[in-house]
C-alpha cells in the first residue's frame, strides 16, 4: 500500500489532502520535524527528519515523501503532481499544456510566494504580529508577496481556477502555500478574488477532512 511519511503539522498536508480527493487507501506514517525533539537521535525518539531510517528514504531529511510500490519520491509538490497524474480523473492534468501549467503555476509558488507567506505563518503562530519587531518582519513579507498576489488575483479573475476552469492539483498546491499568509487578513483583504478562491478550496470535503485530522495532532 502507498505510504505517506510525515506529519499533518507540516507540508504532508498537500498528498494528505491529495489522497482524500482522489479517494485513495495509503497508510500514514507520522514522521516528526527534528526540530520538534529536544534529541532527535535518542533510541527513544520517534521516528523524525534525522532518524537513520528515515534518511535512508530522504538523504534531504525532510517531510514528506512517499513510498509507492517501492518508489520514493520526496518534495511535496513533485509528489501531489505525480498521485494527480497516476490516478486521473478531473483534479489530473487533461493533456501536456495543463500538465506544464500545473508545474509553472507549482514552480511560482513555491518560489515566489511560499517563503514569504511562512514568514507571516510563523510570526502569526508564534504571536509575533504584537511586537514591533514582529510586525516589521510582517510588513516586510507582505512587501514581497504584494506582486505575486496581484498576479494570482489577476489570473483568478479569467477562469476562477489555477488550470483549466475546474478545480486540480495546481489549485490544491497553490492553495496550501498561500494558506500560510492567510493569518494576515489585512493583506487577504487586498486580494479578494485570491480569498474567495482559498475559501472555495478549504470547503472542501477532502480539505476539511485532513484539516481535522491536523487540528487533532498534537502541536
Ligand atoms: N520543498 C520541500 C520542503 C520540505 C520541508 O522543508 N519540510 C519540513 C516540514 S514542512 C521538514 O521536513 N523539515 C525538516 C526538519 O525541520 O527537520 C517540500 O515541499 O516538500
Amino acid at each position: 500500500m502507498l505510504k505517506v511519511y510525515g506529519l499533518y503539522r507540516s507540508r504532508a498536508t498537500r498528498p494528505l489532502w491529495l489522497l482524500g480527493e482522489l479517494g485513495v487507501p495509503f497508510a500514514h506514517v507520522p514522521v516528526t520535524q527534528a526540530y520538534k525533539l529536544a534529541d532527535p537521535l535518542a533510541a527513544d525518539a520517534p521516528l523524525n527528519t534525522l532518524s537513520p531510517a528515515f534518511r535512508a528514504l530522504s538523504p534531504a531529511g525532510a517531510i514528506p515523501v512517499i513510498e509507492d510500490a517501492g518508489f520514493v519520491l520526496a518534495e511535496s509538490l513533485a509528489i501531489t503532481l505525480y498521485l494527480a497524474k497516476k490516478h486521473g480523473g478531473p483534479l489530473a492534468p487533461a493533456d501536456p499544456q495543463e500538465e506544464a501549467l500545473m508545474l509553472q503555476w507549482a514552480l511560482y509558488g513555491t518560489t515566489a510566494i511560499e517563503e514569504p507567506a511562512l514568514e507571516i505563518s510563523f510570526a502569526y503562530a508564534r504571536g509575533e504580529a504584537e511586537t514591533e519587531a514582529g510586525r516589521a518582519r510582517i510588513a516586510a513579507a507582505e512587501g514581497k508577496l504584494l506582486r505575486p498576489l496581484a498576479v494570482l488575483e489577476a489570473h483568478l479573475a479569467t477562469t476562477g481556477q489555477i488550470v483549466g476552469d475546474r478545480f486540480t492539483v495546481a489549485d490544491l498546491n497553490m492553495a496550501e502555500i498561500v494558506r500560510y499568509a492567510q493569518p494576515d487578513t489585512a493583506l487577504m483583504a487586498r486580494f479578494p478574488g485570491v480569498t474567495r478562491w482559498l475559501e472555495a478550496a478549504q470547503a472542501r470535503p477532502a480539505f476539511q477532512a485532513m484539516w481535522a485530522a491536523r487540528t487533532a495532532e498534537p502541536a
